[in-house]
């Protein structure tokens, strides 16, 4: 049986990875936060129904000692690093703690394996941010990257540092540069959801107003379901690599609006509200990814729509609502 560690295990993408590696039988192992609310850490993985089935350690990026007693216990034969602070917006507000977690953090892991088990394969959840000001219309693996904020900033050394472990000691290390992937787990600051919440209030009339910044800028979207596949398919490569994982299409933020209006039958002029309290120091435009590569090398492709994946989590946030509220 196969062991993997997961670090961000409670997040989005680790709720949705545990659930692909336990159905090809492997022993999940995450690495959770210490937290004084103890209870709710793992709602994602209650959600999806195999909170029973992964052992959570105690550990923090931040703590090199925790990551190096979790690797030398599980002796994993991979790891995927999926924690980070990834909200954009928070990022100008903690940039500090951003580099200290998202940036130093993946040294840190890098470093544990290194001492306790170098020949693990090793996923560093790298992102489209670190395209921002985009310097191709569709970005590729060798595109250069012009961050746009202290978390796409912090994003491009953990990407770096990932390859130079791999040329500088042959370490099976490989980076996915993925596009904005989301699903009914997805943390509700983040714009999809919001979007998604929202309209469920509004259609139960817990709301009347949705309140966002640029709905100008524009998003290749995917579903979280499909890029954990491609995580996973990273590291069955007998070559580590880098890939950037993508649907080749981009939409505005008010088109992925209007489709979640319109499923909930509501009509999008009378209640969504543009706020510029919303709007961030500098804004990356406009996101493509051109995933040829994984098509190509991993056999990856997308397999939920834009429309299909926003009906499912308005559906879901619907769903969520009515019980919260009975
Ligand atoms: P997420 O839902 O925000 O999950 C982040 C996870 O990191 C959570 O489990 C969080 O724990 C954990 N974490 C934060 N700080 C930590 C620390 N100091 N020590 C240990 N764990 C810590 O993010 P996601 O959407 O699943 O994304 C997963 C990864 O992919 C992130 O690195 C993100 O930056 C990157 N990424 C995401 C996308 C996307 O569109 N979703 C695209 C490209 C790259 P708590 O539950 O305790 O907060
Ligand atoms: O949903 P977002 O907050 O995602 P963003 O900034 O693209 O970052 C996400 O995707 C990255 C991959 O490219 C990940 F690396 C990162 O961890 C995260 O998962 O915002 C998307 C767009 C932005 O242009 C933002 O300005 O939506 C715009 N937006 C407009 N109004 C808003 C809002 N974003 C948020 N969060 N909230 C708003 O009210």
């Amino acid at each position: 049986m196969k062991r993997a560690l997961i670090t961000g295990i409670t997040g989005q993408d680790g709720a949705y990875l545990s659930q692909l590696l336990l159905g090809k039988g492997y022993e999940v192992f995450g690495v959770i936060r210490r937290s004084s609310h103890r209870g709710v850490e793992d709602h994602r993985l209650r959600w999806l129904g195999i909170a029973d089935r992964v052992t959570l350690l105690d550990g923090d990026l931040a703590d090199l000692s925790s990551l190096v007693r979790i690797v030398k216990e599980v002796q994993p034969d991979e790891v995927y690093n999926l924690a980070a602070q990834s909200f954009v917006a928070s990022s100008w507000r903690q940039p500090i703690l951003t580099a200290n977690i998202t940036a130093i953090g993946v040294t840190h892991m890098l470093e544990a394996l290194r001492a306790e088990k170098p020949d693990a394969r090793f996923y560093q959840a790298s992102s489209s941010e670190m395209y921002g000001l985009i310097q191709e219309e569709m970005q590729s693996e060798t595109t250069p990257f012009y961050p746009r904020s202290p978390y796409a900033v912090a994003k491009l050394y953990g990407h770096w540092i990932t390859v130079n472990y791999r040329e500088s000691f042959g370490m099976h290390a490989s980076s996915g540069i993925l596009f904005n992937h989301e699903s009914p787990l997805r943390g509700v600051e983040f714009v999809t959801r919001k979007v998604t919440d929202g309209v469920a209030r509004i259609k139960l009339g817990l709301a009347t107003e949705l309140r966002l910044g640029n709905v100008d800028a524009k998003r290749d979207w995917g579903h979280a379901r499909d890029y954990v596949k491609a995580m996973w398919l990273m590291l069955q490569q007998e070559t580590p690599d880098d890939y950037v994982v993508a649907t080749g299409r981009t939409t505005t933020v008010r088109d992925m609006c209007r489709i979640a209006f319109e499923h909930a039958g509501l009509d999008i002029e009378r209640h969504l509200v543009i706020d510029p309290a919303f709007y961030r120091p500098a804004e990356v435009d406009v996101l493509l990814g051109n995933p040829a590569k994984a098509h190509r090398a991993l056999g990856w492709q997308p397999e939920t729509s834009l429309e299909q994946m926003i009906v499912e989590m308005v559906e879901a946030d619907l769903a969520r609502l009515r019980e919260t509220t009975r």
